[in-house]
């Protein structure tokens, strides 16, 4: 492929926005560039390179003449809209969670499996944000020594959830630190200034789909691999930046140093792990650094195959708009 034409479905969303900035930042090739929303966002327009995109409403007949089509409105529109773009030859790369354990649809992450995006169908999904972080720090440590079992605590930002999401934290704390009537509309409880441990819907074990997701998910992008896996998802007050505390169980030994050594040179990790002056990685970090960044990194004190860490990572960038972006470039 040379020059392509692209589609955003989702384009005036918070990760929408953030796809259509990095196509720019990357200069993606495009050729010409279709951005999609619902009817609500009819009369927008978003800026590229200081040529206005006007916003249009997505369709049946908005895929004609696309080569890729970047997917981030929801599951409910990627079930009904993906199958009818691949029919018309785009190759869709979707953020939902709508295909992501299909086992004809590759779930990539450009530093971990980018061989299996040639195995894709039409289709190649973009897997969660809390996946994607902690998958890209234990790549290393899988391939070096193997992983047996993974017990993982999320502090998700608001901005995971999109910009109503946002926009509640921003009104909440307003309203708390004014002693105004609280209002609220995205989450079940309030948010500012407390934690809710509860992302997406219960499921009959009484795990969240969210933490789900980080089991199937994780197991599906290390080759169908059987780490036993534990999470808790729970959403915090910060607006951007996904945090997570992650205990590993190694099935062979490797030492803390061996392993910062092996971070000091993985492309698309940050090591930020100097306790003596206090250097940690920070979800407000995340703002600057498009890399995962992990620190805290100490041996289980009782099990000697042990690890405990501390990841942050940018949510909306490499947690969602810079994969699906990355996995573009491998097609092209
Ligand atoms: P958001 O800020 O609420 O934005 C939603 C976007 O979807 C908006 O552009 C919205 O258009 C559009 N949309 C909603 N219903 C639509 C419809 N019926 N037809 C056309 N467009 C429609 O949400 P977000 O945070 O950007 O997330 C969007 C989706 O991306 C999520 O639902 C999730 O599936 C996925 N996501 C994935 C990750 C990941 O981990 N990889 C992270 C976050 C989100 P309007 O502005 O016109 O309403
Ligand atoms: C992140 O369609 C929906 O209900 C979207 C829910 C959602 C998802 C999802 O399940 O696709 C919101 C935020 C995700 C995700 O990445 O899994």
């Amino acid at each position: 492929m040379g020059k392509v034409n692209v589609a955003v479905v989702g384009a005036t969303g918070a990760v929408g926005r953030e796809m259509v900035k990095i196509l720019e930042e990357r200069s993606f090739p495009i050729n010409d560039l279709i951005l999609l929303a619902s009817t609500k966002s009819i009369g927008e327009s978003i800026f590229l390179k200081k040529k206005e995109y006007k916003i249009q409403e997505l369709d049946e007949n908005s895929f004609d003449n696309i080569d890729i089509a970047l997917f981030s409105a929801g599951s409910k529109v990627s079930k009904k809209f993906a199958p009818i773009a691949t029919k018309k030859g785009v190759i869709v790369i979707d953020n939902s969670s709508a295909f992501r354990m299909d086992s004809k649809v590759p779930l990539i992450v450009p530093e971990v499996n980018y061989q299996d995006i040639k195995k894709h169908n039409g289709i190649i999904a973009n897997p969660n944000c809390s996946t994607i972080q902690m998958v890209v720090a234990l790549k290393p440590i899988f391939d070096e020594v193997g992983i047996n079992r993974i017990i993982v605590s999320t502090y998700q930002s608001v901005s995971g959830t999109g910009k109503e999401a946002i926009d509640e934290l921003s009104l909440q704390s307003h309203q708390v630190l004014n002693n105004e009537k609280l209002t609220r509309k995205v989450y079940p409880h309030q948010i500012a200034f407390n934690i809710l441990p509860h992302i997406d819907v219960f499921e009959d074990n009484g795990y969240t789909k969210e933490e789900m997701k980080l089991v199937h998910e994780t197991n599906k992008i290390f080759g169908n691999s059987k780490i036993k896996i534990t999470a808790t998802a729970a959403r915090v007050p910060v607006f951007h930046g996904h945090s997570e505390s992650v205990y590993i169980e190694t099935k062979k030994h490797i030492s803390i140093n061996k392993l910062k050594k092996i971070y000091l040179k993985t492309k698309g990790i940050k090591l930020v792990d100097d306790i003596d002056n206090s250097k940690y990685p920070l979800a407000i970090m995340s703002e600057i650094y498009d890399e995962i960044m992990i620190g805290r990194l100490r041996k289980d004190l009782f099990e000697p195959n042990g690890i405990s860490m501390w990841i942050v990572a940018n949510n909306l960038r490499k947690g969602a708009a810079l994969n699906a972006v990355q996995i573009a470039e491998f097609l092209i």
